[in-house]
């Protein structure tokens, strides 16, 4: 007589008697199992698999420390091959959202350094990364003039014939992504944007016309599909966006920066003094 184990069973009625800070674990075997973490046209599966366990941690349903089932198991239970699931683990590490210990397997990774930014004092991103001595890095996602929308036009207070120079980057640090930035500036401020290679603030000073000066808008948005898979967190996770107008001293308007920073790394802090 031959028996045979369905393992995932098995698994199941081992985990019904293990402690407590197993049970996410068996929560998130239970989903795989089902499928639900999968849509189709939603992106391939090793997108759709990263993505569901970073918002099983982002939600704290797995916590720091916590152990992910090995690749075998998660590519058994989710009925994916196991190469989807390294790349769906690479991913998250990538996010820092977890550690891969050699010959240990993988971990969700504490909140870490949170990475408190000032709104009062106007520094840039290169700025204020260096200042921890964390690595920045930028992706351009788009760079060159445009013809202004007439929401530039206006903030910017473009002339008719004006372009205006955008910039559209993802900034990490050491390697982690932590901020998108749309920044817009008229065309004479910044004529030839492709020449923007790290920073723009010390690229403008150079031209003598960085912002002294700046007004910004903080609000709390859900992260929508395509800005969620570029910072590397689930669809709808909060987020902090901020609108950053700048100004010259002469209260000339030169930058229009809109930016979404994740709300799981950043603080932003204000001073406040009495009258
Ligand atoms: C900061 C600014 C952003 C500016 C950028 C310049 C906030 C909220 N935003 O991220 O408006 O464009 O720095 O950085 O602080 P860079 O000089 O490193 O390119």
């Amino acid at each position: 007589m031959t028996y045979w184990v369905n393992w995932y069973e098995f698994l199941k009625l081992v985990l019904l008697f293990v402690p407590e800070r197993s049970r996410q674990l068996t929560d998130l075997m239970t989903e795989l199992d089902t499928d639900r973490w999968y849509k189709n046209g939603r992106g391939p599966r090793y997108q759709q698999l990263s993505r569901y366990i970073a918002g099983l941690i982002n939600s704290g349903d797995l916590t720091t420390d916590d152990q992910l089932p090995s690749e075998r198991e998660l590519a058994d239970v989710s009925g994916v091959s196991r190469v989807t699931v390294r790349k769906a683990i690479g991913e998250l590490a990538l996010a820092g959202l977890i550690e891969q210990k050699q010959g240990a397997g993988s971990f969700v990774r504490g909140p870490g350094e949170r990475f408190e930014q000032s709104l009062s004092s106007l520094v840039s991103f290169t700025e204020n990364l260096q200042a921890r001595g964390i690595k920045s890095s930028s992706e351009t996602l788009l760079k060159g003039l445009f013809r202004p929308t007439p929401t530039e036009t206006t903030v910017l207070g473009l002339s008719r014939v004006q372009q205006v120079a955008r910039v559209h980057r993802l900034r990490s640090g050491d390697g982690v992504p932590m901020a998108l930035e749309h920044s817009s500036l008229p065309d004479d401020i910044l004529p030839r944007p492709e020449k923007l290679e790290v920073s723009l603030y010390d690229l403008l000073r150079k031209r003598d016309s960085a912002p002294t000066r700046a007004i910004q808008r903080v609000s709390a948005v859900n992260a929508t599909g395509p800005v969620a898979e570029l910072l590397k967190m689930a669809e709808g996770t909060a987020v902090l966006q901020i609108e950053r107008t700048g100004y010259l001293a002469s209260g000339r308007p030169i930058e229009f920066t809109s930016g979404v920073y994740r709300s799981d790394i950043y603080d932003f802090v204000s001073e406040l003094r009495l009258d």
